[in-house]
């Protein structure tokens, strides 16, 4: 590990600790055993926080809580949670006092060894990472030199790891806008599956969007984007060099690359075949027909995920792998046949783009429950997926009725014969679908929506609506 002194350096130094979630849980462990002396601030109160966070007050961690947590920050250091804006008042203050604002990842980055492969985009992150790491994991294993790991927004800091980890390891991470508004990274390969309207309740604004977006490369990686999405295609054209375009809708590397010439490598489908070409010759890597998990939007993850690892992975590694991964839970998971229906939980469908891909990967009859926490962003890409794609859609949560009038407005609605029922009660949301459902149809919890309106998370949300589903 190099840096080690860096963790170390904090010694007997003030440190504020913002937000105690998943990521700065095993930080402020890390910081007590260095020896810094740790507050924690946190809107959250200690009870609510629970056991975790009174063990850390029988450890010597000093809390502030409640409305005003962020106030009088005088730490030297300041680590902030994913989830709160660093231009909070009080966080600003601290830094023009001199106070030093890093996170969690911004340690790990300056600390870890490992060859780090980043991605981040609106949707597809998730596969996309999760991908990424089964190939480096599978070839690390096959070479028997180093290892590959994965972390960051897909759940699970990496910190902790970062002592054991060496220059033969592959740190995969998934980004969110959150963690990279005030990141610098230096990876080897990095990506951005796509760039569309998202947490528009959290960033002022699209361009604060995008611009954390593009922190996620620097001048000397290799970078991953979508031909097909406008603002990737835009960053394309910006940088202009060093990149790796896919795209699923074209084919050949002269309709892809256009004008952008200098060290360009075009993803493309030849066919059935997903194929590799730097303008002089194409290279097969993987057949679309071997890949277990549904939908183009699947391909697209398989593109990016394998742009990222070319050269470092063997062919047949690809093969193996799609053949067998049958996807992340809570992304399009197949819960229950019952009665000739099928039951998918898709939770993790926290904006329209993410459902609208869902529900144009499955075949047959549709009835999708819809709705959730209400992020700010439109629903019109929503409704209109909606009309196109489901004979029914059952509204419920916070956001039902801001999509009920997006339907209303789609002028595809009435055409579409879609029959709109709403249900504020989730539970009973559940069996309305049920009730809806026709013999061959699919039932599929893609709420558009993040779950904090009545749940902690997507996946407290998606394993509730698997429970309900197991009682039908
Ligand atoms: N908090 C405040 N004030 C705020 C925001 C949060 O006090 O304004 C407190 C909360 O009470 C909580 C703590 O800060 O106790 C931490 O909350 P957090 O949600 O910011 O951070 P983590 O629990 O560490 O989770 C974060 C990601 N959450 C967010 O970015 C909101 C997790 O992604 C991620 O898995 C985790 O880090 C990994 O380390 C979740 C997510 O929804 C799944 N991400 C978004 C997405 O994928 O679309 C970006």
């Amino acid at each position: 590990m190099k840096n080690t002194e860096l963790l170390y350096n904090l010694k007997g130094k003030k440190v504020d600790v913002l937000g105690m979630g998943i990521s700065n849980l095993p930080l402020i462990d890390m910081l007590l055993s260095a020896g810094a002396y740790v507050t924690v601030r946190d809107s959250r109160s200690v009870d609510e926080l629970g056991k975790a966070a009174s063990d850390f007050v029988d450890r010597g961690v000093h809390f502030i809580t409640g409305k005003e947590y962020l106030e009088g920050i005088d730490g030297e250091v300041i680590f902030r949670s994913p989830g709160i804006r660093p231009d909070e008042k009080g966080i600003g203050n601290a830094v023009s006092r001199g106070a030093l604002l890093s996170s969690e990842m911004e340690l790990f980055l300056s600390m870890t060894d490992a060859e780090i492969f980043a991605i981040t985009g609106s949707d597809g992150k998730t596969t996309t990472t999760t991908l990424t790491h089964l190939f480096l994991d599978a070839q690390k294993k096959r070479n028997g030199i180093g290892a590959a790991y994965v972390g960051g927004n897909i759940g699970k800091p990496l910190l902790p790891e970062c002592e054991k980890m060496t220059s033969d390891d592959a740190a995969v991470l998934e980004l969110s806008s959150f963690q990279l508004m005030t990141l610098s990274l230096s990876p080897k390969r990095a990506a951005i599956t796509n760039i569309t309207p998202n947490h528009l309740n959290w960033h002022l604004g699209m361009d604060e969007y995008i611009a954390a977006k593009k922190r996620v490369f620097d001048d000397n990686c290799t970078l991953v984007l979508n031909a097909e999405n406008s603002e990737t295609a835009r960053i394309a054209r910006e940088r202009g060099e060093n990149i790796i375009l896919f795209s699923s809708k074209r084919s050949g590397y002269s309709e892809i690359v256009g004008d952008l010439k200098k060290n360009i490598k075009a993803v493309y489908l030849r066919g059935n075949a997903i194929v590799i070409s730097d303008g002089k010759s194409e290279e097969e890597l993987l057949d679309r027909t071997n890949i277990l998990l549904p939908g183009i939007h699947n391909v697209e993850n398989y593109m990016t995920a394998i742009a990222l690892t070319y050269g470092y992975v063997d062919r047949d590694i690809y093969k193996t792998i799609a053949e067998s991964f049958g996807g992340v839970e809570h992304r399009l998971e197949l819960v229950r046949r019952l009665k000739n229906v099928a039951y998918y939980n898709s939770s993790i469908d926290s904006s329209p783009t993410r459902t609208a891909a869902a529900l144009s990967a499955l075949d047959g009859g549709k009835v999708v429950i819809c709705g959730g926490y209400d992020k700010n962003i439109p629903f019109d890409t929503l409704a209109t997926a909606l009309c196109r794609h489901a004979h029914t859609v059952v509204l419920t949560g916070a956001a039902m009725n801001k999509i009920k009038t997006a339907l209303s407005e789609c002028p595809e609605l009435e055409a579409s014969g879609l029959t709109i029922i709403e249900e504020p009660d989730f539970t009973k949301a559940v069996t309305a679908a049920s009730k809806a459902a026709r013999a061959g149809d699919s039932v599929i919890l893609s709420p558009a929506c993040a779950s904090f309106d009545a749940f902690k998370n997507f996946e407290e949300r998606g394993n509730f609506f698997k429970n309900l589903v197991a009682t039908l």
